[in-house]
C-alpha cells in the first residue's frame, strides 16, 4: 500500500464524528445508546462495519428521521403516531432480520403454539385459529430500521392491550418479553405494550402475513424502532425482571422508542 493511502484506524473515526457532530448530539440527547456513543455501537446498530462511513451515516440519518418523526406528535395529548393512507402502503413490505431472507424457516401454522409465561393468570397456549378469532385492529404506520431505511406498512391483528387483558396479565409489571422461533428475542416496557398502536399482527395489507415477515404472529408497534418488533413470536412473558433483547446485548439502547 502506498503511504498516501495509509490512514491510521482512528483518523476516519474522528473525521466522521466531527462531520456528524450535530446528528450525534441529537441522538445522544434522546438516549438511543447506553453509555457513550461509539462507532462500534453505531455499526452494530446498523449492521455495517465501523469503517464504512457512508453506511454509518445512513444509520445516523435513520435514527434522526425517527427522532424528527416522533417529535411531531410527542407533545400531542393523545400521543398517537401519524398514520397514512392505504395508497402509501408498500407491497410487499421490506424484509430485515439478522440473517438473509433465504435463511427464513417458515413456521407450520397447524402445529404452531403461542406460549405464555410469567405474571399471566391464564397460561394456556394459543393456536393460530384461536388467535385469528380475536378482535382485529388495523394500523398504517411507518417502520423505521436503524440500518437507514423506512416504509409505510398496513398491519392488522389483536391489540396487545386487549390480548394481555384477555389472558389476565398483571398490567402493573414493567416488561413484556418476546421469544421468537429464529432465536431472536426482545422486550418492551408495559406502557408501550398497552399503547393503542401496538398490535400482535397476523396480517399485512389485509392478507395473512407472509413467512419472511413473521407468520403467524409478530409485534408491530408505532412507538418503537424496527428492531423492537419481534417476528415469529413463540412466547410472551410478563415480568418485572429486565429481559433485555438480541440487539440490546449488542449495544443498542433497550428503550429505543417513546
Ligand atoms: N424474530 C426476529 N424478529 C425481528 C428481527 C429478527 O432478526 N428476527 N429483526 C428486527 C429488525 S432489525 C427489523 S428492522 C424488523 C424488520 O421487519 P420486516 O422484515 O417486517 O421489515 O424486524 C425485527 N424483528
Ligand atoms: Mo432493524
Amino acid at each position: 500500500m502506498s503511504p498516501s493511502k495509509f490512514r491510521p484506524a482512528v483518523a476516519p473515526d474522528q473525521a466522521f464524528l466531527d462531520e456528524n457532530a450535530k446528528l450525534l448530539r441529537q441522538i445522544e440527547r434522546r438516549g438511543l445508546f447506553k453509555g457513550t456513543l461509539t462507532l462500534g455501537a453505531l455499526s452494530m446498530l446498523g449492521g455495517c462495519s465501523s469503517s464504512d462511513m457512508p453506511a454509518l451515516q445512513n444509520v445516523l440519518r435513520a435514527i434522526s428521521r425517527f427522532n424528527d418523526h416522533v417529535q411531531a406528535w410527542i407533545f400531542d395529548p393523545t400521543r398517537l403516531a401519524p398514520t397514512y393512507p392505504e395508497s402509501m402502503v408498500l407491497k410487499p413490505p421490506r424484509y430485515n432480520s439478522f440473517y438473509p431472507p433465504e435463511d427464513v424457516r417458515p413456521l407450520n401454522g397447524e402445529t404452531y403454539r403461542l406460549e405464555l409465561a410469567g405474571r399471566i393468570a391464564e397460561k394456556q397456549s394459543w393456536t393460530v385459529p384461536q388467535i385469528m378469532a380475536l378482535p382485529e385492529q388495523e394500523i398504517i404506520i411507518r417502520h423505521i430500521c436503524v440500518e437507514g431505511w423506512d416504509f409505510i406498512g398496513q398491519w392488522s391483528g389483536v391489540s396487545l392491550r386487549l390480548f394481555l387483558e384477555r389472558v389476565g396479565a398483571d398490567l402493573s409489571c414493567r416488561y413484556v418479553a418476546f421469544r421468537c422461533a429464529d432465536g431472536y428475542w426482545g422486550s418492551i416496557d408495559m406502557a408501550s405494550a398497552l399503547h393503542p398502536q401496538t398490535l400482535l399482527a397476523t396480517k399485512y395489507a389485509r392478507a395473512t402475513i407472509a413467512d419472511p415477515f413473521g407468520y403467524p404472529l409478530r409485534l408491530r408497534t408505532a412507538v418503537k424502532l424496527g428492531f423492537k418488533n419481534p417476528k415469529w413470536i413463540t412466547s410472551i412473558e410478563v415480568t418485572n425482571d429486565y429481559p433485555s433483547g438480541y440487539w440490546e446485548e449488542r449495544g443498542f439502547n433497550w428503550f429505543s422508542g417513546l
